[in-house]
């Protein structure tokens, strides 16, 4: 043996089957193609290097992913569709809802999508734990943001179900950057007409949102109430998974009461365990139903990690059980699209507020992938028909 050879490490005996060995191992079976491709573009686009540059792959103007700090961000600089024709040639679509007329505190939720595409920049498309590049497993886009309306929650609510319907259909997985949690009615009612069978929906966060007015009017405060008056996405099949703190209104709680939704605390997911908790969510929003819908509010992590939302609450969930939780769902479900929301990047610090909410929505494609759920093949139970109107309720 050389002395170089000796210097080399080879695994712990105990760690062979790691995760951290697997994903050695994965790395070395992955494609580059898509990284190339990249680069050829971007030299093609933005010229070839200065002389100086010894990298050759480097372009004069950037247009990918590098620097990281450089560019015009979509989400994790994924090409912009601005035709939404165009949006079924994609496995997932990521698009922005920044609505936050439907606050009752404080505001700023309209940023939430162009802060997350900000930050999101901080990261390629490689996931090392699980060994996955989406740059080179799926076909990624941003479509840009929905036109809300934001002096008319309703008018607003209106454009949010056309354009998740129009997404849906078309095949694509449909991630909606919020905006408050008032659009998860909407989006729902986007999706449901599209559904042959029952859709249940897992619902990550501090607070009910099943009380059917605040204020007189529908707001962040109300979507599983509306959601749950859909046909196909009944209550039996709502999870509330974290629920807990000074912030559940008891209107919505009574709502919950009256219509059998599945609540779980904090208390009920740490006396039980995280992964027994989240068997019996998975169990409940999955009895019956063809396709489960995954809402996460950010502000179901403990205040201390997301200061940038509209109603922070300590005593949540930590980042890596929010991250355990939405990767198991898109793992163990028929997940048939995700919405992020709360994130408000005028009350966040240092971006960790719409950093984790990248997180989240990375984790879930990843783990989609991982599980061989992407790239996307074609549900059964998807009804693409375009003259399927979203429920007016
Ligand atoms: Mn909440």
């Amino acid at each position: 043996m050389s002395d170089e050879q000796s210097r080399f490490g080879r695994p712990h005996p105990d760690l062979t089957e790691s995760q951290a060995a697997e994903a050695l191992r994965k790395e070395a079976q992955l494609s580059d193609a898509g990284w190339q491709r990249e680069c050829e573009r971007s030299k093609e686009l933005g010229l070839h290097a200065a002389p100086s540059i010894g990298d050759r792959s480097i372009s004069t103007f950037a247009r990918g992913e590098l620097p990281h700090f450089a560019g015009i961000n979509t989400f994790l600089k994924a090409p912009y569709v601005e035709d939404v024709h165009q949006a079924g040639a994609y496995d997932v679509a990521v698009f922005g809802i920044p609505l936050d007329t439907g606050t009752t505190y404080r505001p700023g939720t309209r940023f939430g999508p162009q802060g997350i595409r900000k930050i999101s920049a901080l990261y390629g498309t490689y996931y090392f734990e699980m060994g996955v590049d989406l740059r080179e497993q799926m076909k990624l886009c941003d479509l840009g943001d929905v036109f809300v309306i934001p002096a008319n929650i309703e008018k607003a609510f209106d454009q949010i179900s056309r354009a998740v319907s129009h997404v849906f259909a078309g095949g694509a997985f449909p991630v909606m950057l919020g905006g408050d949690h008032s659009i998860g009615y909407p989006c729902v009612r986007g999706i449901a007409p599209h559904v042959n069978g029952n859709i249940g929906i897992i619902h990550i966060d501090r607070h009910v949102d099943t009380q059917e007015k605040d204020m007189d009017e529908r707001m962040h405060t109300t979507p599983w109430f509306h959601a749950t008056n859909i046909p196909n996405a009944p209550p039996k099949n709502l999870v509330q998974f974290g629920i807990g703190g000074w912030q559940v209104p008891r209107a919505g709680v009574a709502v919950s009461r009256e219509r059998g939704t599945t609540i779980m605390t904090i208390t009920d997911i740490m006396e039980m365990g995280l992964d027994k908790a989240l068997d019996i969510a998975m169990e409940v929003a999955g009895d019956g139903t063809e396709a489960v819908y995954l809402s996460f509010d950010i502000d179901s992590v403990d205040a201390g990690f997301v200061p940038g939302t509209g109603w922070p609450e300590p005593g949540g969930l930590l980042p890596r059980e929010a991250l355990h939780i939405v990767q198991r769902v898109a793992r163990e479900t028929n997940l048939c699209a995700m919405e992020v929301v709360e994130v408000s990047p005028p009350y966040d610090v240092s971006e960790v507020t719409a950093l984790l909410a990248t997180r989240v929505v990375v984790d879930v494609l990843a783990t989609l992938v991982d599980a061989g759920k992407l790239p996307r093949r074609r549900p059964a139970w998807l009804n693409s028909d375009p003259a399927q109107e979203p429920w007016a309720l």
